[in-house]
């Protein structure tokens, strides 16, 4: 495969791949689907409804592999535009070719990555109306929908300490520019939700940071910008997307317990919901699975953000998802919760540095998407045919009983459920049966 070389002007930019097909297990067509076949069904949903598939536009189309080491390696040819705005049309191309190609049903952007922030705001609210109207006819030809659009604020140096958290009133003025013009474009391509990721929304030390009063300003900026969100038409949900540290030493937006318990102190639990990136639960200590449930389990599960760290490595790698343990884990968490709703599987992942081919970006898509495929088809099973959900349901059954049932409905107080250990005998010792559960797990990974 060549590397990407195409000649800018044309068309095509992947020249030579065509629509992806699915071809089964047995395949031996790297560009083809081995799991992904977006039509069967599994229970009540076809495939693509279950897993509702979304590519991110910042790392597909905008990141050229720089690191801290060194510059990009990666020449994206619609980048190559005489000016900004010119480069910005091009990527469209390239992002709803590609898109298409692959047979994604969704996409997401920053207000920044979609287009060009210019020399004032003015310059940039203009660029921005310019490329949402071009990706509005992108959409409706293609049929590919916006899963989410959002604002980025941490990026340009001026957020440096921050966006609604900055000690500067006028940094946080600038944020609002661009959440209420990204609120716009979400609500132009009829976004079905709007995510609020706090990248420099934390503190780098302590002794020259007010806590509260940034937590105080967080939250009073997450009102207004749902405030005029509704006014504009915004009928979606916001999402908060935790993650606990990188760039800050300390994110506000810890982990999902941590933001909801803010979301509730700060009257936005009723039009917030949680957007769950797999790498930023493992950086907080927790699992992918872990985070999903305390989502789902407060009815905020909002949408995912796929992707995976490296397990050597203690920061945010973005890898493509390939983990079938780990998956099959997130998809249990989601068919529990009758589904994603609203929200989708957003691929927040990059291509590695060195991957530098025109089909990588490709083959990183189709790893990710037959990865959650079959994760969704091994949850399946296990909740249709294992004697799993029976087992944990089972654990609990004390809890069925009359007695169990008046201290869940909170009929009962501390004096009678003493007078409970006081009638019964010392319960005997009951197993947690870990390890049966863990070998049911993996009869069911196939
Ligand atoms: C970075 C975040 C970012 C959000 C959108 O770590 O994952 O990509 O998803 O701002
Ligand atoms: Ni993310
Ligand atoms: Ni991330």
């Amino acid at each position: 495969m060549n590397p990407i070389n195409v000649t800018v002007g044309k068309k095509e930019f992947f020249t030579g791949i065509g629509k992806i097909p699915y071809e089964g297990r047995e395949s031996d067509q790297p560009l083809a689907f081995k799991y992904y076949d977006e039509g069967r069904r599994v229970g009540g949903k076809t495939m693509k409804e279950h897993l509702r598939y979304a590519v991110a536009y910042w790392h597909s189309f905008c990141g050229t592999g720089s690191d801290p080491f060194g510059p990009g390696t990666q020449a994206l040819p619609w980048l190559r535009g005489k000016t900004p705005l010119e480069s910005a049309k091009w990527k469209l191309d390239a992002a709803f070719e590609f898109m298409s190609k692959l047979g994604v049903p969704f996409y997401c952007f920053h207000d920044t990555d979609l287009s060009p922030e210019g020399a004032t705001l003015g310059e940039y609210e203009k660029n921005l109306q310019t490329m949402v109207r071009l990706a509005k006819a992108k959409q409706k030809e293609s049929g590919i929908q916006l899963l989410w659009g959002t604002a980025n604020c941490f990026s340009n140096p001026k957020y440096m300490n921050g966006a609604a958290t900055n000690p500067d009133l006028l940094i946080t003025a600038h944020a609002a520019v661009q959440v209420k013009a990204a609120i716009d474009a979400t609500v132009e391509l009829g976004g079905a939700n709007y995510v609020f990721w706090g990248g420099r929304e934390g503190y780098q030390y302590l002794w020259n940071t007010n806590m509260k009063r940034e937590l105080d300003h967080l939250g009073r900026f997450l009102r207004m910008a749902r405030d005029y969100g509704r006014r504009a038409g915004f009928k979606g949900s916001f999402l908060i997307e935790p993650k606990p540290c990188e760039p800050s030493k300390h994110q506000y937006d810890f982990d999902s317990a941590t933001v909801i318990g803010f979301l509730k102190e700060h009257g936005l639990a009723r039009d917030f919901k949680l957007n769950i990136e797999a790498n930023h639960a493992t950086l907080a200590g927790h699992s992918f699975a872990h985070e999903l449930t305390v989502a789902s389990m407060n009815g905020m599960l909002g949408s995912i953000d796929a992707n995976r760290g490296d397990e050597f490595n203690g920061w945010d790698t973005d890898q493509f998802p390939t983990n079938l343990y780990d998956v099959t884990e997130a998809m249990l968490v989601v068919l529990g919760n009758g589904g994603l709703g609203a929200g989708g599987l957003n691929f927040d992942a990059k291509v590695r540095r060195n991957s530098t081919d025109v089909e990588d970006l490709f083959l990183a898509h189709i790893g990710g998407m037959d990865t959650f495929a079959r994760g969704l088809l091994c949850a399946h099973a296990m909740l249709e045919e294992s004697a799993l959900p029976g087992m944990r349901r089972a654990r609990y059954q004390s809890w069925d009983s009359e007695a169990g049932r008046r201290f869940e409905s909170g009929k009962m107080d501390l004096l009678a459920l003493r007078g409970l250990a006081l009638k019964n005998h010392v319960p005997s010792r009951t197993s947690g049966k870990q390890e049966k559960y863990e070998n049911l797990f993996n009869q069911f990974l196939r």
